[in-house]
């Protein structure tokens, strides 16, 4: 089977190759050279990039003002299953002149849900088999699959936190055929964000059932998955709020207690993405290191917020201080668990081209890459580690390092702060770290 469908939809753009950074043509990686080794590891391997199929097939730029701007060549035509075939085709065309080995979907975004559950799973199952010659001729892989339970109106008082135990069934016939579609695919993870899963109003919610029946939604999948063979892992996708005043998947450290309250932890990871991390009021480094903490950094969903806006508004991932500071995160703790760097972005409404798809996949690819390649010199090369161990020197040796085996008691605390003055006053030096990273940018 060809890699470009019977129609080539982005005409006139090749392969995108790494020209460095003097490079002007703006269709090629500056940073981003899939086979350099950093750190141990090619780049392609460290991020297995993914291409999101909602925002880059489906997302024509729609907003609460007004309709799409975007006129996708793709999936036009009135048969649901040939537009399927046609968004198929674009997609692949997409991904493999990217040059990335991954893509990421929800079940309705590879065609549009029918007016019944077992037509819809007919569509799905076609659709399917579609990918897979696809995903054969290229070599292109599943990073992860999802059910989209949020956007149809049944699951507008949730999917499995639904107040009506037939919407929840509903849910669950979705997910079992959203993770056949995944095992079919070789997918090699499955992603749970709970879209409606939150409340708007207290009053008329029962947190507690709620919350529980997720959780028994979410071990049948796992149970479901393992026994038809699935060996990925299941990620929690975090967001704070939108669409719910309150989601319940807040932040990592939220999402974290859950899975362990449901006994999910083995089977479990997360999967952070910056926007969302922003929103729930910390960075993105901040929820990858707590998801680190856990052994749970599962994988990433690349984007960014706006500094002035209070909602997930995905850009492409630009910031390159920020996904600097995230790498050292990542390298530090040994890369993402199965995962992967997913391009959850949109380009803006107004960047209507074809081409500005791929201007803006290569540029979140070389922010990526730029941030890799600084994080690893700052840790390698610079005075970074040493000062960050430094500032805890006191616990490597003597009556610190006691403390950290559990060998004292509180009244040797009490006797060793007795016999000592009033500790000595150490700067943070959070300036001087700072500057290092400015340094090696
Ligand atoms: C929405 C989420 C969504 C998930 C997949 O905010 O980021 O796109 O990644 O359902
Ligand atoms: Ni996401
Ligand atoms: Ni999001």
């Amino acid at each position: 089977m060809a890699l470009i469908g019977e129609k080539e939809y982005f005409q006139g753009i090749n392969e995108i190759k790494y020209e460095g950074r003097d490079s002007d043509n703006p269709l090629a990686f500056k940073f981003y050279n899939p086979e350099q080794v950093v750190a141990g590891k090619t780049m392609r391997d460290h991020f297995k990039f993914a291409m999101a199929y909602w925002h880059t097939l489906c997302g024509t730029g729609g907003d609460p003002f007004g309709p799409g701007t975007k006129d996708f060549p793709w999936s036009k035509a009135a048969d649901p299953m040939v537009a399927a075939r046609e968004k198929a085709d674009a997609a692949f065309e997409f991904i493999t002149k990217m040059g990335f080995d991954y893509f990421c979907f929800h079940d309705h975004d590879l065609v549009d849900e029918a007016t019944s559950l077992v037509d819809s799973e007919k569509r799905v199952i076609k659709t399917v088999e579609y990918l897979k010659e696809k995903m054969n001729a290229s070599g292109v892989k599943l990073l992860w699959g999802t059910a989209n339970l949020f956007s149809h109106p049944r699951y507008m008082n949730g999917a499995g936190s639904n107040p009506n135990f037939d919407v929840v069934a509903r849910a669950g016939a979705q997910l079992k055929i959203a993770l056949d579609a995944t095992m079919e695919l070789n997918g090699e993870n499955y992603v749970f964000w709970g879209g409606r899963e939150g409340y708007m109003s207290l009053l008329n919610t029962h947190m507690k059932l709620e919350q529980d029946n997720i959780g028994r939604l979410m071990r049948m999948a796992r149970n479901y998955a393992q026994g038809n063979g699935f060996k990925g892992t299941f990620f929690i996708e975090p967001k704070p709020m939108e669409p719910m005043k309150h989601q319940y998947d807040f932040d990592a450290a939220t999402s974290i207690n859950f899975i362990r309250e449901q006994g999910l932890d083995k089977d479990f990871k997360l999967n952070i993405e910056v926007n969302h991390a922003t929103l729930a009021q910390h960075t993105f480094q901040h929820e990858l290191q707590v998801a680190a903490n856990a052994g749970m950094l599962g994988s990433v969903d690349a984007n960014r917020g706006d500094y002035q806006n209070g909602w997930d508004t995905d850009q492409f991932p630009n910031n390159v201080l920020e996904i600097t500071e995230a790498m050292l995160v990542f390298l530090k703790a040994g890369g993402l668990q199965g995962g992967g760097i997913n391009f959850d972005a949109k380009t803006r409404r107004n960047s209507t081209d074809l081409e500005d798809l791929f201007i803006a996949h290569i540029g979140g690819a070389d922010t990526f890459a730029r941030g890799l390649l600084v994080a690893d010199a700052v840790i390698n090369t610079s005075n970074y580690e040493h000062l960050l161990n430094n500032r805890y020197a006191s616990f490597t040796k003597g009556k610190g390092l006691e403390f950290t085996k559990e060998k004292i008691s509180l009244s040797d605390l009490y006797a060793h702060a007795k016999s000592s003055n009033e500790p000595e006053q150490i700067s943070g030096k959070q300036e001087l770290f700072e500057n290092i990273l400015n340094q090696y940018l």
